[in-house]
């Protein structure tokens, strides 16, 4: 069989909005996450990994650094043809910005054209994950479908957070009806208290797309939206097949790792996701060397530990330490440190987020919080410790009690 040419659209503009303080700088796609990444290499080097690399990011929301990003970290080579390209909202059929993320497919037509792909794979980038989305083009082949959508397991109570499957025993790999965030849905009839959730990853064929975005584009009904309008008008038409998550076999998975899929776009699984990283067997495992998550690399010193005598010993367990960071006589467990974080004597930082340039001066206790970069946290400091008290420092407390400190936040000394 000749090879199938592939165009790969991430969908950047997305504004976050549970994500607050950490999406008031920047797009959701550019948060970061891990200590190295941003959250948009997840999905883009599952697309890379995959094989696919023309890659067009379309962005939207305070993109500035996520363009700065993918311009530093994932420049190609023009030589051989591989590019990720970021592609803003360019007002091409009116004036307005992306109505939604079919829009903003509609609106980027004249890429599907120059590159004239035999299929589109459409990718969400907010999303903590591994995946081979050749293996998903093979089934969207095999099953004749002109769309097939990702789809992973989630709880019931969760329904309204996704789009939601259902299909039919006789033809369990069709979607039979579509459904964008219901309040109330049926769970699995083998397993009441689950749904079929879209994963927001879409193959389509080119043909089929093209001609869906411009139908969707002319409808005055459609919120033009991907999950709302156009996986269901594939579905009217029987033309949507269902590609089950738990089918994909990335290599290097471990048992633990092999269904991990994280939405993380609330401040609390946003933190979760965070602590799956760290445990000693890692629910998500960054370390598969056959499936690499892709970075960009801060030209900064190795980690230091410094043991800053009379007791003060620099120390960091069940954590990870990024390049840069320099731990002096302070205490760091179950937390994750980004490039260039700087912990100073008598300080403890437990079960936390520290972004680039986080400073913590002497005598300062962090616990369950997330510092956005560049924060100075001046000496004697507590975060996290007393709900009432971040609040009143114009901190977000999550009901689940995380902290979250905004990017370059001044505090005051007491
Ligand atoms: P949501 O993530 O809530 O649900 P949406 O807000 O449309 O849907 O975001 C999907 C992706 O498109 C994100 O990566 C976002 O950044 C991007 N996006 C949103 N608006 C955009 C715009 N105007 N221009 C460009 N990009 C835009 C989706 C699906 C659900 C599915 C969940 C899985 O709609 O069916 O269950 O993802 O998390």
């Amino acid at each position: 069989m000749p090879t199938k040419k592939v165009l790969a659209i991430v969908l950047a503009g997305g504004e976050g909005k549970r994500l607050m303080h950490l999406t008031l700088e920047r797009a959701k796609p550019a948060v970061p996450f891990g200590g190295i990444y941003r959250l948009i290499d997840f999905a883009l080097s599952n697309i890379v990994n995959s094989g696919y690399l023309q890659i067009v990011v379309l962005t939207q929301y305070k993109s500035h650094s996520l363009d700065k990003h993918i311009a530093q970290t994932w420049r190609m080579s023009s030589l051989l043809g591989n590019y990720v390209a970021p592609v803003p909202a360019q007002q091409r059929m009116g004036k307005h910005w992306y109505l939604g993320s079919a829009d903003a497919i509609y609106q980027s037509l004249n890429l599907i054209e120059d590159e004239a792909p035999d299929y589109v794979v459409v990718v969400g980038a907010d999303h903590v994950y591994r995946m081979d989305f050749s293996q998903m083009l093979e089934a969207h082949i095999a099953s004749g479908n002109d769309c097939t959508v990702a789809a992973i397991r989630q709880p019931i109570d969760q329904s309204d957070q996704f789009g939601v499957i259902e299909t039919n025993p006789e033809d369990p790999e069709r979607i039979a009806a579509f459904v964008e965030k219901p309040t109330q849905t049926p769970g699995l009839p083998d397993a009441p208290d689950q749904i079929l959730a879209s994963m927001g990853n879409y193959i389509f064929t080119a043909d089929a797309l093209v001609e869906a975005v411009s139908r969707d584009a002319e409808d005055p009904e459609s919120a033009h939206d991907m999950g709302g309008d156009v996986v269901p008008y594939f579905v009217s038409r029987g033309s949507a097949g269902v590609y089950d998550f738990i089918r994909n076999d990335v290599p290097g998975s471990t048992d633990r790792d092999r269904d991990y899929w994280r939405d993380v776009g609330t401040i609390d699984s946003f933190y979760d996701a965070h602590m799956d990283l760290i445990s000693i067997h890692p629910v998500f495992n960054l370390y598969n060397e056959q499936w690499p998550v892709f970075a960009g690399v801060r030209n900064v010193p190795p980690a230091k530990f410094v043991h800053a005598g009379a007791g003060r010993v620099g120390t960091a367990v069940d954590s990870i330490v990024s390049p840069g960071v320099v731990v002096s006589g302070a205490q760091v467990a179950n937390s994750v440190l980004s490039p260039g974080v700087n912990l100073h004597s008598w300080s403890s930082v437990s079960d936390s987020v520290l972004m680039d340039d986080v400073i913590v001066g002497r005598h300062c206790q962090v616990h369950r919080a997330i510092i956005d970069k560049g924060v100075v946290i001046p000496p004697r400091t507590q975060i996290g410790l007393n709900p009432d008290l971040d609040r009143r420092r114009g901190f977000t407390v999550t009901e689940s009690g995380i902290t979250v400190v905004g990017k370059n936040t001044v505090i005051d000394s007491l």
